[in-house]
């Protein structure tokens, strides 16, 4: 389609004083993902890659990546020059991974949980990693290293034995060096040279070559939304998924303390994610001056930066929602659940407590979605398209599970006993009522 390069690039308004309950409820949606549709799609590539392996991955890899190649994967060592990036790009790498890295680390459960719940009954909880990860990091329009940090680092903090890493090859067949770089980092097991449906199948699966994982994480299109959907149901592939995944999205709250440069320059870096980005600003009692130098900086800032053409569309898709209080505006958000929150407001962190729905927050003027993103520590893999109310973004326990444990003395089973042979009894099951009975007459 043409686009007309001097219409204004702005959103559209609603506010939340007048709209019906209905016109609320319509602002809170996202655009209807297809999801029976794009399984339909999937379903023959990944039947494809389950029943000829590497032979059906390599050639959707030179239809759909146009690239043509001899081996699906790469294994370290990897070698010097697939990983020769600029020193700059290198230090930013290194102190994002630092910085990841320790958060995640916090988070790390290593420790034993243990309760004794009546005299003699204890019971415990501990973590073990998931032993093989795959991990995909996407291609398209932006190369991602940050993901390969985002899903990587936790995956290595957690002690994954096997860290595969999928990703679509470039024509030339390689892997951009900086994913390659990160690879080395984190100790990835294997880069897998392949993206989509494909990838994925061939992860869930596994491969003449390809390692077969037990959990597949990372965002995608909906072509590999839908094929991880699809072997997460599939109970030969007896593998699990991070989250169903959608659009990026952010939600700004903004009140007249708010720099209109600092709103529109973090409504823009997510606009520029894709067509489909979701970009909401909720804007709390700003008068029509305000609001307009907010609208005026969108428009000249997305004209001066490279990805204008996708802005273009997304924030066409984006609504301005006027609210006349700070608890209003934090009402509609957790509403929305958005993947990041942004807190343009004044006192910004005292309003954390009332935040129920997020993936992840920034708290004030000078916190920036792209700190977030790139390099503060936290993790960029959030939940979109409304499940921020029972997802948690990806983090360390992301990686792990948890195994439960009890030891019972015989003083403990002369109490409890007697409560679970007549829960038994309840149940008909004798077998169970025996299991305790025939230890009680041993003591
Ligand atoms: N905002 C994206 C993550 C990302 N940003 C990667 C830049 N690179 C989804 O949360
Ligand atoms: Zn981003």
């Amino acid at each position: 389609l043409p686009t007309d390069h001097d219409a204004p690039i702005r959103m559209r308004s609603s506010d939340l004083s007048t709209v019906s309950q209905e016109e609320r409820a319509l602002l809170l949606r996202r655009p209807v993902l297809k999801s029976d549709e794009m399984i339909a799609k999937v379903k023959p590539i990944v039947s494809e890659v389950l029943k000829r392996g590497d032979a059906a991955l390599l050639e959707f890899t030179a239809k759909f990546d146009k690239a043509q190649l001899t081996s699906t994967c790469i294994f370290p060592p990897y070698s010097k020059s697939s990983m020769e990036l600029p020193l700059d790009v290198k230090d930013a790498i290194d102190q994002a991974y630092a910085n990841i890295k320790k958060f995640h680390q916090a988070q790390s459960d290593g420790s034993t949980l243990k309760v004794e719940t009546m005299p003699g009954v204890v019971c415990s909880r501990f973590a073990r990693p998931i032993a093989r990860v795959g991990l995909y990091i996407p291609g398209g329009t932006a190369i991602l290293p940050s993901t390969a940090l985002m899903l990587g680092v936790p995956a290595q903090v957690a002690g994954c034995k096997e860290i595969v890493f999928a990703t679509p090859p470039r024509p030339d067949g390689s892997i951009s060096p900086e994913v390659m770089y990160v690879a080395q980092l984190i100790g990835a097991s294997a880069v897998l040279k392949a993206g989509g449906a494909q990838a994925v199948a061939a992860m869930a699966y596994g491969t003449e070559t390809v390692p077969k994982v037990d959990k597949i994480f990372g965002p995608g299109n909906q072509w590999v939304t839908a094929a991880k959907m699809l072997v997460q149901n599939d109970t030969d592939a007896l593998v699990s998924i991070d989250m169903p995944a959608g659009p990026s999205e952010v939600l700004v709250i903004a009140d007249y303390t708010a720099n209109p440069a600092f709103v529109a320059a973090d409504l823009l870096s997510q606009a520029e994610h894709g067509v489909d980005s979701q970009v909401v600003l909720v804007a709390v009692s700003l008068s029509e001056d305000q609001l307009s130098a907010i609208e005026e900086q969108v428009d000249k800032q997305a004209r001066a930066l490279p990805r204008v053409d996708i802005m273009r569309q997304s924030v066409a898709k984006s609504i301005i929602v006027k609210a006349s209080s700070v608890e209003e505006a934090i009402g509609f958000s957790n509403d929305y659940a958005p993947e990041h929150l942004i807190m343009h407001l004044e006192n910004a962190g005292q309003y954390v407590k009332m935040i129920d729905n997020a993936g992840s927050v920034f708290v004030g003027p000078y916190t920036p979605e792209s700190c977030g993103d790139y390099a503060s520590g936290t993790n960029h893999t959030l939940p979109t398209n409304g499940y921020a109310r029972q997802f948690s973004g990806v983090n360390t326990l992301s990686f792990q599970k948890h195994i439960t444990s009890q030891e019972i003395t015989s003083a403990g089973l002369k109490i409890l006993g007697p409560v679970v042979a007549t829960l038994a009894d309840c149940e008909g099951l004798g077998a169970h009522a025996n299991a305790v009975r025939i230890r009680l007459g041993a003591l």
